[in-house]
């Protein structure tokens, strides 16, 4: 079937300061402990959902796969040329998660999937939809994502 085709092509690559880089496919990463988030989704837009529901892996348990080296800080998550970058400290932390199931049902292409990254204290442009690549680094680079979903609504600064 097309469909499959195209589900079992999906690869995440995880890459930089790791001991092992890794591509792992949406079985790997649905093979992972199943993680439930619940909470309103908020965007920078002025709308609001409520009661959003994620289920998904955690990234900690993602990362631990590829063994973070002891120098890595940051975690740039990316799907094409949109990117955020967050602190290891805080994507480590038990509620973060790459989602591939939105509202008890698998996460539409629409909604960012196959997997997106979630977690409740989220700024909206840090939710990545369509996530492809996880790199790690111990400098600090600014992702694009905010200014690209700022840009849309007119500000520079939120
Ligand atoms: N790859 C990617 N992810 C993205 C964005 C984007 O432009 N590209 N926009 C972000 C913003 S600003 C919001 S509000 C949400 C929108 O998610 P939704 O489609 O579920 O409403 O996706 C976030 N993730
Ligand atoms: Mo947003």
């Amino acid at each position: 079937m097309i469909h499959s085709q195209l589900v079992d092509e999906f690869i995440l690559r995880i890459y930089g300061l790791v001991e092992r880089n890794l591509n792992l496919t949406l079985d790997d990463i649905k093979a992972l402990p199943k993680v439930g988030l619940t909470f309103d989704f908020r965007c920078v837009e002025g709308w609001e959902i409520k009661d959003t529901q994620w289920q998904g892996a955690r990234v900690r348990d993602i990362l631990l796969l590829a063994k973070p080296l002891s120098n890595a800080k940051y975690v740039i998550f990316k799907s094409g040329d949109y990117t955020i970058t967050l602190s290891l400290d805080k994507i480590m932390q038990d509620d973060v998660i790459l989602a591939y199931e939105y509202m008890g049902k698998p996460l539409t292409k629409e909604k960012g999937g196959p997997i997106r990254l979630v977690f409740p204290s989220q700024y909206c442009y840090e939710s990545v939809k369509w996530l492809r690549e996880i790199e790690l680094t111990d400098i600090y680079k600014e992702g694009t994502g905010k200014r690209i979903a700022l840009s849309r609504i007119g500000k520079n600064n939120a």
